[in-house]
């Protein structure tokens, strides 16, 4: 019977999949008053915006659990290869309106709100941002997965479910603060917690030697601490398809500290406390972009990840039935960055201390696993791990990895025999006081593929961290896979009136799956009409912008004067220092102008947002040099509003959806070589924004596809680089006649104390100006009067803007992906069957 009652069971629930709640405002409406009253608990004098968003939200999860569950169950069903993303980063922010867009819902809900009394806007706004990353990194993964989906890729993320994200910024008397994040205090009805599924995950302890059946030796690692991942499943929908993909991220259950002794004698309140009190491995993300801080805590989140994670792809492709030589044929799995690399030496030990598998067949599988994403060149973010700190947490991926490096020497050696210095270069062990381990050799020695994120950026790291592994390895293993931007958030969700505009013209709703489709918009560059049409949205953006900046800043500032944005983390690679100098020039020369002379000049709003890393002392000192430009500017009556400077605090996600499409310019001017890529710059062309921008990372791309009358470049190149930071260190003096005359501005208190910004202006000077904002300086304000120039030319203005939309579908995240499954992934789209 109990049988016979399974199988019914079975059927009835594949067949509940399969339907769906057909979409009609009465059945809609009905969801979201049962989920008010059920799940909510409310009794209708309770019922506020929040718990109306609530509800949707929850009546929109039924739906995308239901895909969920059909789109895992097709794939596991047919047994296709799937990618596994790992990364330690998902910036996610809101999850209802993308959802709703996916699911073609978002007329039906607004409809339904408003006939319950609420509007769309209010609702969207109460959910919380979920903010897994730090930066352009995050939110790559974050589009990457809504591409999977999108196209029907076999594909998971996998991550860490932090209790609390990225720190919220607060700005008090100029400086940032921060204040946790938290992101967990309402619940999220965009998670579903698997409290089944869950990992014992192994620290510290030691390693003994034992002889299995058949006499071999076999190494096991035992004792120490074990703590429990579980799983939570993040469900993203893709657009327009049935296909629903999966984000799993851990949380690291908190230690058990249960004091049994006091529970038993009835001293519940204290065995409890010591529970609550026991900090978990996943409380927190490190808020370091570009940079790593080597801290105990962080090996330790690595390694929860890395190993939950590889346990979870075993158990999964062991219920397959297939042998392990399938492995590589069912499993991809990349490396965003070095983060996940202990992955390697997990999936080295699960294959031959648990599953008996012999060193030669398991690294052969290990290697025909995984590939691996290089992001930065920059050598304060390079991971290295010390040695003895390895040692002592990970004693078996330690000696893991020390043979994995001998092993790899061992064949250098035999290619190119007594090149001691060339093993020393390629050792993934670094020789010093400690030995470190460089986690880009281990990655790059583990994987089959490595890129990196533009077309410059991968020649750069062909040239120097990778030089040595090309020599070995030859440079088919070292390619490009430029970086891409999902339309669905950063145009058809984030700026409707010109997603809506597009659509017009195009004729099709296509471009949001395709995105060379703007192409045609090429056409109409020129047609009066939609020019004006084109203009009036870029305005109506700006007014949001206008208003969400008197808002959050109290400032007021014009929508009909230029805005010129630069958001990103702040960082002294990024020069948001180099803007802001450019700022107080601009300042001065308003102020020494006749009135007259002022009346022809463009007014400007310059717009900064962004978070420095808490312990960043020089980039924390550039917000508050913005912060203090910003209010002796703003107050300045004589400048008849000709400049405003704004820092909009707290920049994330759901901020850049605002600020990005009411930009006019936007400054991506980061040390030629610096910036890996940059992704922002996509978006803001994409959304018809122009670019003054340096020739780095994805702006080189960007202005091959838009054409370069279209984009203001400036500043020295990549590879003039080095031989001026050697003149500028022996020569750090060699300062511009208007860059001296703007840090004179700083230093008699225009802004304040002058003592407060001497350590900044000191990198310039004493510091050796590693930056070379005093190389640039000079270009920058010609680039910075170019774009006046053009800018006064309303007709060509945007004829440009228009040209920039039109020609950035190299861009989506689409065609990112489509190169990595094809290229590196092997895998192939698997569309789940639709609905009947
Ligand atoms: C990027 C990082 C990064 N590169 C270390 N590297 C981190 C490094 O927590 N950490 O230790 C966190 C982040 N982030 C960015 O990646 C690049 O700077 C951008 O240029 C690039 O567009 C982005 C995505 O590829």
């Amino acid at each position: 019977e109990g049988q016979v009652g399974k199988t019914k069971i079975a059927s009835l629930m594949e067949e509940f999949d399969k339907k769906e709640e057909p979409v009609d405002n009465e059945r809609v409406q009905n969801a979201i008053i049962r989920h008010l009253s059920t799940t909510m608990v409310k009794i209708p004098k309770q019922v506020d915006s929040f718990a109306t968003y609530m509800a949707a939200a929850y009546s929109v999860r039924d739906r995308l659990i239901q895909r969920w569950n059909e789109t895992q169950e097709y794939h596991e069903s047919l047994q296709v290869k799937r990618v596994y993303y790992m990364s330690m980063e998902f910036l996610l922010g809101r999850s209802m309106d993308n959802a709703l867009l996916a699911l073609g819902l978002k007329k039906v809900y607004s409809d339904c709100l408003n006939g319950l009394g609420f509007n769309m806007e209010d609702c969207l706004e109460e959910e919380l941002n979920a903010g897994l990353g730090n930066g352009g990194l995050g939110r790559l993964a974050a589009c990457y997965v809504d591409s999977l989906a999108t196209l029907d890729y076999p594909g998971w993320g996998y991550g860490l479910r932090y209790e609390y994200g990225m720190f919220k910024q607060l700005i008090v008397d100029g400086y940032q603060k921060e204040v946790p994040d938290e992101w967990l205090g309402d619940p999220n009805p965009w998670e579903l917690p698997r409290p089944d599924i869950c990992y014992q995950v192994r620290f510290y302890g030691h390693v003994n030697t034992r002889r299995n059946d058949d006499g071999k030796e076999q190494m096991h690692w035992e004792g120490g601490q074990v703590v429990d991942a579980m799983a939570y499943d993040v469900p993203v929908p893709g657009y327009g398809t049935n296909n629903v993909t999966n984000i799993r991220l851990w949380s690291c259950k908190k230690e058990k500290l249960f004091d049994l002794g006091s529970f038993n004698e009835g001293d519940y309140d204290h065995a409890f406390a010591a529970k609550m009190h026991a900090e978990s491995l996943t409380a927190v993300l490190y808020p370091n972009d570009n940079h790593m801080v080597g801290k105990e805590l962080r090996l330790k989140q690595e390694f929860l990840f890395a190993s939950a994670t590889l346990q979870d792809i075993i158990v999964r492709f062991k219920q397959t039935g297939r042998p392990w030589s399938d492995f590589p044929n069912l499993v991809a799995i990349q490396l965003n960055d070095t983060h996940p690399t202990l992955g390697v030496p997990e999936l080295q030990r699960l294959l031959i201390d648990e599953e008996g598998l012999d060193w030669d067949t398991a690294w052969d599988i290990v290697t025909r696993t995984f590939s691996f994403t290089n992001h930065t060149v920059l050598p304060e973010a390079m991971e290295r791990w010390p040695v003895p700190m390895l040692e002592k947490i990970l004693p078996r991926h330690m000696s893991i990895i020390y043979d994995i490096n001998l092993f790899f020497l061992q064949k250098v050696e035999k290619r190119f025999p007594d090149d001691r210095e060339l093993l020393r270069h390629i050792s993934a062990i670094e020789e010093g006081y400690p030995q470190q381990v460089r986690m880009a050799f281990l990655a790059c020695i583990a994987s089959h593929t490595v890129n990196g994120v533009a077309e410059i950026h991968s020649e750069i790291i062909k040239k120097t961290i990778f030089k040595d592994f090309i020599h070995y390895f030859g440079s088919e293993k070292f390619v490009n896979k430029t970086n891409g931007i999902a339309p669905r958030r950063w145009l058809h969700q984030a700026n409707p009136l010109l997603s809506e505009l597009i659509t017009s013209v195009v004729q099709t709703k296509d471009w949001v799956k395709d995105l060379r489709l703007l192409g045609k918009l090429e056409e109409f560059v020129g047609d009066a009409e939609f020019e004006q049409q084109w203009m009036d949205i870029k305005l109506a953006n700006k007014k949001r912008l206008a208003a969400y900046i008197d808002k959050v800043c109290n400032i007021k500032v014009s929508p009909h004067a230029m805005f010129d944005v630069q958001v990103k983390r702040i960082h002294e690679y990024k020069r948001q220092f180099m803007n802001i100098l450019g700022v107080i020039h601009r300042y001065n020369q308003l102020k020494a102008m006749s009135e007259t002379r002022r009346q022809k000049e463009v007014p400007k709003v310059v717009i900064f947002s962004g978070k420095a890393a808490s312990g960043y002392y020089v980039a924390k000192l550039i917000i508050k040099l913005i912060t203090s430009v910003a209010a002796v500017v703003n107050a300045d009556e004589s400048l008849d509003n000709l400049l405003k400077v704004v820092f909009i605090p707290d920049y994330n996600v759901s901020v850049a959806e605002v600020i990005i499409p009411a930009s006019d310019i936007s400054q991506h001017i980061s040390t030629a070589g610096t910036e890996a890529s940059g992704t922002s710059n996509m978006k803001f062309v994409l959304n018809g924004g122009v670019i003054l921008g340096t020739v780095d990372g994805a702006n080189v791309e960007i202005c091959e596809e838009i054409g370069e009358e279209n984009i203001f470049n400036f500043g020295c190149l990549a590879d003039e680089v080095e031989d001026f930071r050697h003149t500028q260190r022996y020569r750090p003096m060699a300062i511009h006649p208007a860059l001296k005359s703007v840090l004179k501005t700083i230093e008699n208190g225009t802004f304040g104390k002058p003592s407060i910004f001497g350590p900044l202006i000191e990198t310039l000077t004493s510091g050796g100006d590693v930056y070379l904002i005093s190389i640039d300086f000079p270009s920058y304000l010609e680039a910075l009067k170019a774009v006046d120039r053009a800018y006064r030319d309303k007709k060509s203005w945007v004829a440009r803007s228009i040209r920039c939309t039109a020609n950035m579908g190299k861009f989506s995240s689409d065609r990112s992906i489509h190169e990595y499954a094809r290229e590196i992934w092997g895998i192939k789209p698997c569309p789940t069957p639709p609905k009947v």
